[in-house]
Protein backbone atom coordinates (compact mmCIF):
# COMPACT_ATOMS: atom_id res chain seq x y z
CA UNK A 1 0.00 0.00 0.00
CA UNK A 2 1.88 3.09 -1.22
CA UNK A 3 -0.77 5.67 -0.58
CA UNK A 4 -1.73 6.72 2.89
CA UNK A 5 -4.28 4.63 4.69
CA UNK A 6 -6.80 7.46 4.67
CA UNK A 7 -6.38 7.92 0.92
CA UNK A 8 -6.85 4.20 0.44
CA UNK A 9 -10.14 4.29 2.38
CA UNK A 10 -11.32 7.42 0.56
CA UNK A 11 -10.60 5.84 -2.83
CA UNK A 12 -12.35 2.60 -1.89
CA UNK A 13 -15.35 4.58 -0.66
CA UNK A 14 -15.58 6.50 -3.94
CA UNK A 15 -15.33 3.28 -5.96
CA UNK A 16 -17.79 1.49 -3.67
CA UNK A 17 -15.21 -1.17 -2.82
CA UNK A 18 -16.08 -2.51 0.63
CA UNK A 19 -13.35 -2.88 3.23
CA UNK A 20 -12.91 -5.13 6.26
CA UNK A 21 -10.89 -4.64 9.43
CA UNK A 22 -10.31 -7.29 12.09
CA UNK A 23 -10.03 -5.84 15.58
CA UNK A 24 -7.49 -7.36 17.98
CA UNK A 25 -7.61 -6.33 21.62
CA UNK A 26 -4.13 -6.79 23.17
CA UNK A 27 -5.85 -7.36 26.51
CA UNK A 28 -7.65 -10.43 25.19
CA UNK A 29 -5.09 -11.77 22.69
CA UNK A 30 -1.93 -13.60 23.72
CA UNK A 31 1.23 -12.44 21.96
CA UNK A 32 2.19 -16.12 21.59
CA UNK A 33 -0.85 -16.68 19.38
CA UNK A 34 0.00 -13.85 16.98
CA UNK A 35 1.69 -15.98 14.26
CA UNK A 36 -1.45 -18.14 13.93
CA UNK A 37 -3.81 -15.16 14.23
CA UNK A 38 -1.89 -13.16 11.61
CA UNK A 39 -2.09 -16.09 9.19
CA UNK A 40 -5.86 -16.34 9.73
CA UNK A 41 -6.33 -12.63 9.07
CA UNK A 42 -4.17 -12.88 5.93
CA UNK A 43 -6.39 -15.75 4.73
CA UNK A 44 -9.44 -13.51 5.21
CA UNK A 45 -7.78 -10.89 3.02
CA UNK A 46 -8.77 -8.27 5.56
CA UNK A 47 -7.70 -4.78 4.52
CA UNK A 48 -6.61 -3.68 7.98
CA UNK A 49 -5.93 -4.94 11.46
CA UNK A 50 -7.22 -2.57 14.11
CA UNK A 51 -5.44 -2.82 17.45
CA UNK A 52 -6.95 -1.45 20.63
CA UNK A 53 -9.14 -2.02 23.63
CA UNK A 54 -10.75 -0.21 26.49
CA UNK A 55 -8.60 -1.70 29.24
CA UNK A 56 -5.14 -2.45 27.84
CA UNK A 57 -2.24 -2.14 30.29
CA UNK A 58 0.44 0.47 29.70
CA UNK A 59 3.21 -0.61 27.31
CA UNK A 60 1.45 -3.75 26.07
CA UNK A 61 0.23 -2.30 22.75
CA UNK A 62 3.69 -1.30 21.62
CA UNK A 63 5.10 -4.83 22.04
CA UNK A 64 1.93 -6.33 20.60
CA UNK A 65 2.12 -4.22 17.43
CA UNK A 66 5.85 -4.76 17.01
CA UNK A 67 5.39 -8.52 17.25
CA UNK A 68 2.36 -8.59 14.95
CA UNK A 69 4.31 -6.61 12.32
CA UNK A 70 6.74 -9.54 12.06
CA UNK A 71 3.98 -11.83 10.87
CA UNK A 72 1.90 -9.71 8.51
CA UNK A 73 2.09 -6.99 5.90
CA UNK A 74 -1.54 -5.97 6.50
CA UNK A 75 -1.54 -2.35 7.71
CA UNK A 76 -1.94 -2.00 11.47
CA UNK A 77 -4.21 0.79 12.61
CA UNK A 78 -4.37 1.85 16.25
CA UNK A 79 -7.86 2.14 17.66
CA UNK A 80 -6.87 3.18 21.18
CA UNK A 81 -8.98 3.16 24.31
CA UNK A 82 -6.62 5.72 25.83
CA UNK A 83 -3.47 7.68 25.08
CA UNK A 84 -1.12 5.09 26.62
CA UNK A 85 -1.91 2.78 23.69
CA UNK A 86 -0.38 5.16 21.18
CA UNK A 87 2.78 3.70 19.64
CA UNK A 88 4.90 4.64 16.66
CA UNK A 89 5.16 0.98 15.64
CA UNK A 90 1.77 0.96 13.89
CA UNK A 91 1.00 2.37 10.43
CA UNK A 92 -1.82 4.70 11.37
CA UNK A 93 -3.79 5.97 14.32
CA UNK A 94 -7.49 6.67 14.47
CA UNK A 95 -7.32 9.95 16.38
CA UNK A 96 -10.70 9.49 18.02
CA UNK A 97 -13.05 12.09 19.46
CA UNK A 98 -16.02 10.56 21.23
CA UNK A 99 -18.60 12.90 19.71
CA UNK A 100 -21.68 11.14 21.09
CA UNK A 101 -20.43 11.67 24.66
CA UNK A 102 -20.18 14.74 26.82
CA UNK A 103 -17.14 13.66 28.77
CA UNK A 104 -14.30 16.16 28.17
CA UNK A 105 -11.79 13.41 28.92
CA UNK A 106 -12.64 11.71 25.61
CA UNK A 107 -13.39 14.87 23.66
CA UNK A 108 -10.04 16.60 24.25
CA UNK A 109 -8.13 15.53 27.39
CA UNK A 110 -6.92 12.16 26.09
CA UNK A 111 -5.97 13.79 22.80
CA UNK A 112 -3.78 16.34 24.59
CA UNK A 113 -2.18 13.60 26.69
CA UNK A 114 -1.25 11.72 23.49
CA UNK A 115 0.76 14.61 22.05
CA UNK A 116 4.12 13.73 23.67
CA UNK A 117 3.82 10.27 22.06
CA UNK A 118 2.96 11.73 18.66
CA UNK A 119 5.06 14.86 18.32
CA UNK A 120 8.12 13.16 16.85
CA UNK A 121 6.28 10.22 15.42
CA UNK A 122 5.87 9.36 11.73
CA UNK A 123 2.59 7.53 12.23
CA UNK A 124 -0.31 8.62 10.01
CA UNK A 125 -2.87 10.40 12.17
CA UNK A 126 -6.47 10.17 10.99
CA UNK A 127 -8.99 12.50 12.69
CA UNK A 128 -12.01 10.31 13.39
CA UNK A 129 -15.43 11.15 14.80
CA UNK A 130 -16.44 8.27 17.07
CA UNK A 131 -20.17 7.90 17.70
CA UNK A 132 -21.61 5.36 20.12
CA UNK A 133 -25.01 3.90 19.34
CA UNK A 134 -26.85 1.86 21.97
CA UNK A 135 -25.97 -1.77 21.31
CA UNK A 136 -28.11 -3.15 24.14
CA UNK A 137 -25.19 -3.94 26.46
CA UNK A 138 -23.03 -2.01 28.89
CA UNK A 139 -20.03 -2.33 26.56
CA UNK A 140 -16.49 -1.69 27.77
CA UNK A 141 -16.31 1.57 25.82
CA UNK A 142 -19.38 2.83 27.70
CA UNK A 143 -17.93 1.74 31.03
CA UNK A 144 -14.60 3.31 30.23
CA UNK A 145 -15.93 6.58 28.80
CA UNK A 146 -18.81 6.97 31.27
CA UNK A 147 -20.98 8.36 28.48
CA UNK A 148 -24.50 7.73 27.24
CA UNK A 149 -24.84 6.26 23.73
CA UNK A 150 -27.28 7.58 21.14
CA UNK A 151 -30.49 5.55 21.02
CA UNK A 152 -31.03 3.33 17.96
CA UNK A 153 -34.26 5.28 17.41
CA UNK A 154 -32.67 8.73 17.46
CA UNK A 155 -31.68 8.88 13.80
CA UNK A 156 -31.70 12.69 13.74
CA UNK A 157 -29.22 12.96 16.59
CA UNK A 158 -26.91 10.36 15.06
CA UNK A 159 -26.99 12.18 11.72
CA UNK A 160 -26.47 15.63 13.24
CA UNK A 161 -23.58 14.31 15.33
CA UNK A 162 -21.92 12.82 12.24
CA UNK A 163 -22.41 16.02 10.22
CA UNK A 164 -21.02 18.12 13.08
CA UNK A 165 -18.00 15.80 13.15
CA UNK A 166 -17.47 16.33 9.43
CA UNK A 167 -17.76 20.12 9.84
CA UNK A 168 -15.19 19.90 12.64
CA UNK A 169 -12.78 18.38 10.12
CA UNK A 170 -12.98 14.69 10.93
CA UNK A 171 -11.88 12.55 7.98
CA UNK A 172 -13.78 9.43 9.01
CA UNK A 173 -16.96 8.75 10.97
CA UNK A 174 -17.11 5.55 13.06
CA UNK A 175 -20.55 4.32 14.15
CA UNK A 176 -19.98 1.98 17.08
CA UNK A 177 -22.50 -0.28 18.82
CA UNK A 178 -19.79 -1.46 21.24
CA UNK A 179 -17.76 -4.65 21.19
CA UNK A 180 -20.02 -7.67 21.66
CA UNK A 181 -23.16 -5.58 21.16
CA UNK A 182 -26.46 -7.47 21.25
CA UNK A 183 -27.81 -5.18 18.57
CA UNK A 184 -25.62 -3.86 15.76
CA UNK A 185 -26.06 -0.28 14.47
CA UNK A 186 -29.41 -0.37 12.65
CA UNK A 187 -29.77 0.03 8.88
CA UNK A 188 -31.64 3.30 9.11
CA UNK A 189 -28.87 5.00 11.11
CA UNK A 190 -26.17 3.69 8.75
CA UNK A 191 -28.00 4.76 5.59
CA UNK A 192 -29.10 8.15 6.98
CA UNK A 193 -25.60 9.00 8.20
CA UNK A 194 -24.07 7.84 4.94
CA UNK A 195 -26.44 9.99 2.87
CA UNK A 196 -25.54 13.05 4.90
CA UNK A 197 -21.74 12.90 4.97
CA UNK A 198 -19.14 13.05 2.23
CA UNK A 199 -16.41 11.27 4.21
CA UNK A 200 -16.01 7.48 4.57
CA UNK A 201 -18.08 5.62 7.14
CA UNK A 202 -16.83 2.88 9.48
CA UNK A 203 -19.36 0.63 11.24
CA UNK A 204 -18.66 -1.86 14.03
CA UNK A 205 -20.02 -3.63 17.06
CA UNK A 206 -22.08 -6.82 17.23
CA UNK A 207 -21.61 -7.93 13.62
CA UNK A 208 -21.44 -11.73 13.71
CA UNK A 209 -23.28 -13.02 10.63
CA UNK A 210 -23.04 -12.76 6.88
CA UNK A 211 -26.46 -11.08 6.81
CA UNK A 212 -25.40 -8.39 9.29
CA UNK A 213 -22.16 -7.78 7.40
CA UNK A 214 -23.88 -7.46 4.03
CA UNK A 215 -26.62 -5.28 5.50
CA UNK A 216 -24.03 -2.86 6.89
CA UNK A 217 -22.27 -2.69 3.51
CA UNK A 218 -25.54 -2.35 1.59
CA UNK A 219 -26.67 0.53 3.78
CA UNK A 220 -23.47 2.46 3.28
CA UNK A 221 -20.69 1.23 5.55
CA UNK A 222 -17.41 1.63 3.68
CA UNK A 223 -15.43 -0.29 6.27
CA UNK A 224 -16.78 -2.85 8.72
CA UNK A 225 -14.89 -3.80 11.88
CA UNK A 226 -15.22 -7.32 13.31
CA UNK A 227 -13.73 -8.21 16.67
CA UNK A 228 -15.81 -10.57 18.80
CA UNK A 229 -16.83 -12.95 15.99
CA UNK A 230 -13.15 -13.40 15.10
CA UNK A 231 -12.15 -13.81 18.75
CA UNK A 232 -14.85 -16.44 19.23
CA UNK A 233 -13.34 -18.32 16.29
CA UNK A 234 -16.46 -18.01 14.20
CA UNK A 235 -15.95 -18.58 10.50
CA UNK A 236 -15.51 -14.99 9.41
CA UNK A 237 -14.50 -16.19 5.92
CA UNK A 238 -17.96 -17.69 5.51
CA UNK A 239 -19.46 -14.38 6.59
CA UNK A 240 -17.69 -12.73 3.68
CA UNK A 241 -18.66 -15.20 0.92
C1 LIG B 1 -15.65 -2.70 18.63
O1 LIG B 1 -16.53 -2.13 16.54
C2 LIG B 1 -15.71 -3.01 17.17
O2 LIG B 1 -14.99 -1.54 18.85
C3 LIG B 1 -16.01 -4.46 16.93
O3 LIG B 1 -17.11 -4.95 17.68
O4 LIG B 1 -16.26 -6.96 18.85
O5 LIG B 1 -18.70 -6.68 18.45
O6 LIG B 1 -17.16 -7.19 16.56
P1 LIG B 1 -17.31 -6.54 17.89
Amino acid sequence: MNKSILEYIQKASKEDKKLLAILLDPDKTSINDLPVIAKKIEDLKANFIFVGGSFVKNGVTSIFVKTLKRYTKIPLVLFPGDYSQVTNNADALLFLSLLSGRNPEYLIEQQIKSVPYLKNSTIEIIPTGYILIDGGTQSSVLKRSKTIPISQQNIDLAVATAIAGMYKGKQLIYLEAGSGAKKEVNSKIISSVKQNISIPLIVGGGIRTKEQLNKAYKNGADLVVIGTAFEEKQDVLKMMQ
